[in-house]
């Protein structure tokens, strides 16, 4: 019969003791940050902080934030709490300019981390029989090696797709019977539209759950992939700062997904204020990971807004649950899997253009897939250039967009006064999608 948990004792464990655990390892946490992390202790020091006041997790509140321009400012070793002999992998965000974040493993830290994804395997009913298609991307993208690493600890026989070439993906789903896809939801939902296309229907194929994360997706997506692949679609969270996908994953009852509190503390708090906001609030989503050795965040701000809920679920296990993301409290987009912030668009645009123009990206979501176009205004002389001009200026914006997002939009290059303007703050964001 399949497990039912990954690890039981932790994942049914007693609210209290899971406090208790938490409580011992955050207070070993802030002592291993506040020896070997100058820059976190610094900030401590400025708040009036040291290892002696925190006594367990009701000490947390007094510890301060992180949040991405420290990661940034830090960058590339300022938050690394191991010597590097003791770092055996980096994974990193998208994007090439300094929004980059870098974050550090110990093989203990890669450890852990899989076994989160262990966790969240096994909670779709995966096994050692099972064949896990993994379809997320390999390199410095944590997707792919983290679910890979789970899949492995599970003992399925993994198969390390990485994204792209879908024909083949289906091909291989059919040839050697994976039973559990893992990929984005916009790419399930393509795989389920390619087989379709092939003249297949889910009864041609063995898949029988899916797990998708890294980026937005709605209820009515779920179904469809659903339909389309004949399978049980599950979301999982994570984010690179904290190891990657894992950080809670969902599970039969498909009402939210668990995090794993014996590796992250998570908080809710005003994204305004920085006030702790009680369960069941909305508000933006903290977490401290309290096991990590090579990059342990404590307090990092994910910017991801989301309620937190202790209600009983029916799975049996007693780990808190968060929602879906309902949205940023950032202006990062989530673009075909890939985060893009509006700065990097238009540190291209400068480049292109020797000056920021008129412009605005608009993102849509037509079927299961997103749309990303520019649209940037020429200016009046350059307007008068010649066709061939623009073509050209055309395709160079377009491969430096590619280069620096990895992604491509679609350039639209519009007449002088054509993109609205605003009184107040510019809008360059027109996101049509929706995703809550
Ligand atoms: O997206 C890690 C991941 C890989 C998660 C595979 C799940 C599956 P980053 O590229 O650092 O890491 O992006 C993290 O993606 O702060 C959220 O805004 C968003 N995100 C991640 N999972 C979900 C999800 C990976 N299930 C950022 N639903 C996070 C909605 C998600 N948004």
């Amino acid at each position: 019969m399949a497990k039912r948990y990954w690890n039981e004792k932790i994942e049914c464990m007693e609210h209290s003791e899971m406090q208790k655990l938490q409580s011992e390892r955050l207070v070993k946490q802030v002592k291993h940050v506040w020896d070997n992390v100058p820059y976190y202790r610094k900030k401590m020091e400025e708040k009036g902080v040291t290892p002696d006041d925190i006594k367990g997790i009701e000490d947390l509140h007094k510890l301060p934030f992180l949040s991405k321009a420290d990661l940034r400012d830090a960058y590339p070793y300022g938050l690394l709490a191991e010597p590097l002999s003791n770092c055996v992998r980096i994974q990193s965000t998208s994007g090439t300019t300094g929004k980059r974040v870098v974050a550090f493993y110990t093989q203990h830290d890669i450890d852990l981390w899989e076994d989160c994804c262990a966790r969240a395997i096994t909670a779709v009913g995966g096994t050692n029989e099972d064949v896990c298609q993994v379809c997320y991307g390999y390199g410095l993208f944590t997707g792919g090696p983290g679910l890979n690493g789970g899949s492995h600890k599970v003992g399925c026989l993994t198969l390390p797709m990485s994204s792209g070439n879908t024909e083949r993906q289906i091909q291989f789903m059919m040839d050697l019977g994976s039973t559990i896809l893992c990929c984005t939801p916009s790419y399930a939902a393509y795989i389920g539209e390619t087989l379709h296309d092939m003249g297949y229907t889910p009864d041609d194929i063995k898949l029988k759950a899916g797990i998708f994360g890294a980026e937005p997706w709605t209820e009515e997506m779920r179904h469809e992939i659903e339909k389309s692949l004949g399978i049980k679609a599950y979301d999982i969270y994570g984010l690179t700062e904290t190891s990657g996908p894992g950080v809670s994953f969902e599970c039969e009852e498909q009402t939210g997904m668990h995090i794993n509190e014996d590796h992250f503390i998570a908080e809710i708090i005003d994204p305004d204020t920085g006030e702790v906001l009680p369960e069941g609030t909305k508000g933006e989503l903290v977490f401290t990971s309290i096991t990590k050795e090579a990059f342990p965040l404590l307090r990092y701000r994910t910017r991801d807004i989301c309620v937190l809920s202790r209600k009983k679920c029916s799975c049996g296990r007693t780990l808190i649950k968060m929602t879906k993301p309902m949205g940023r409290s950032d202006d990062m987009l989530i673009i075909k899997g890939v985060n893009v912030f509006p700065s990097q668009i238009e540190t291209v645009l400068i480049k292109d253009f020797k000056a920021t123009p008129n412009y605005q990206i608009v993102v849509d979501r037509v079927g299961n897939a997103d749309t990303f176009e520019i649209k940037i205004e020429l200016s009046d002389d350059m307007f008068s250039d010649t066709i061939k001009d623009i073509a050209t200026l055309e395709k160079k914006l377009s491969a430096d967009i590619v280069q620096i997002l990895g992604i491509k939009a679609k350039i639209s290059l519009v007449e002088p006064k054509s993109i609205p303007r605003s009184e107040g703050k510019a809008v360059r964001v027109i996101d049509k999608r929706k995703l809550v």
